[in-house]
C-alpha cells in the first residue's frame, strides 16, 4: 500500500515529467535579476516569473503530515562546520536580533503569494553569531518532519533569507512551518524548511529531499530552473 507520502511524490514527480517536458521544448529564459525583496524583487511590477500564477491564498505543501512543536519544546541546532555550534532554545531564538520584511513565495508547483510580510531572524544573522569556518560552503536544512533541504551559503546569506516565526502579523501557523520556518524567497520555496530543527554547515554541497528526487540544486524562479 502506497502511504500518504508516497503518493505525494508520486503526484510531485508527475509534475516535473510535465515540466521537464516543456523545458526541453522552450528556450532559457534570461535571468530577472532579482535584486532586494518584496515589490523589488519584480522591479516594482506585478511581475510573475515565468509559468507561475499569482494565488491570494496560502496553499499548504509538505509531505503530508505536520509535526507539533510546543514552543517550550523547539530546540534549533546549528553545527557542522562552525567554530560555535549551539542549540538554541525559543528564548535563545527570540533574543537574537529580530528582522521584518515583506517578499514573495513561489512554489515549484506554480503559485507564487505576493508580498507577504514576515517577522523572525535573518539566516546571515544566525550564521554571524555560531562563524562558519572558512572552508564551509553549504548549509543542510532539517526539519521536524524529516524534511531536508540544501543551499549554497551565498543564497542562504541573502538579507531576506529569514527563520520566520510570523507572517501576516500572527504567530506562524503549524500547518506553515511553526513555530520557525526558513523562507528563500529568491529561490522556489521548497529550499525554506518548514519546522525547522537543525541547520548543518557544509564543506560541500548534499542533496536534501527533493533534490535527491530531481529537482533542481540551484532552484531560481526567475530562470524557470524548476528541475534538473
Ligand atoms: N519541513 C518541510 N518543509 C517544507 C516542505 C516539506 O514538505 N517539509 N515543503 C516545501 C515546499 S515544496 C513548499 S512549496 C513550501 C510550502 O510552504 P507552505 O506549506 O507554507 O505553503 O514548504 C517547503 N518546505
Ligand atoms: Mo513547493
Amino acid at each position: 500500500m502506497p502511504t500518504k507520502e508516497d503518493k505525494i511524490v508520486a503526484a510531485r514527480m508527475a509534475l516535473m515529467e510535465r515540466f521537464k517536458k516543456r523545458m526541453a521544448e522552450t528556450p532559457a529564459l534570461s535571468d530577472g535579476a532579482p535584486m532586494g525583496t518584496g515589490s523589488k524583487n519584480r522591479h516594482g511590477m506585478p511581475q510573475l516569473p515565468p509559468g507561475q500564477h499569482e494565488t491570494k491564498g496560502w496553499p499548504v505543501l509538505d509531505l503530508g503530515w505536520q509535526p507539533e512543536i510546543k514552543t517550550a519544546d523547539w530546540e534549533l541546532v546549528v553545527d557542522g562546520a562552525v567554530e560555535h555550534p549551539m542549540k538554541l532554545r525559543w528564548d535563545d531564538f527570540l533574543a537574537l536580533e529580530q528582522s521584518e520584511d515583506v517578499s514573495d513565495f513561489h512554489c515549484v508547483t506554480t503559485w507564487s503569494r505576493f508580498d507577504v510580510p514576515w517577522k523572525g531572524v535573518r539566516f546571515a544573522d544566525l550564521a554571524a553569531v555560531v562563524a562558519p569556518k572558512a572552508d564551509a560552503t553549504h548549509v543542510l536544512c532539517h526539519a521536524y518532519d524529516s524534511y531536508t533541504t540544501n543551499l549554497p551559503l551565498e543564497e542562504a546569506l541573502k538579507p531576506d533569507v529569514l527563520l520566520v516565526h510570523t507572517a501576516d502579523g500572527k504567530p506562524l501557523p503549524r500547518e506553515h512551518g511553526g513555530p520557525v520556518r526558513m523562507i528563500t524567497p529568491q529561490l522556489y520555496a521548497w529550499k525554506g524548511a518548514k519546522w525547522i530543527r537543525r541547520i548543518e554547515f557544509l564543506t560541500r554541497d548534499k542533496p536534501g529531499y527533493w533534490e535527491v528526487r530531481g529537482y533542481s540544486n540551484s532552484a531560481h524562479p526567475w530562470r524557470e530552473d524548476r528541475y534538473a
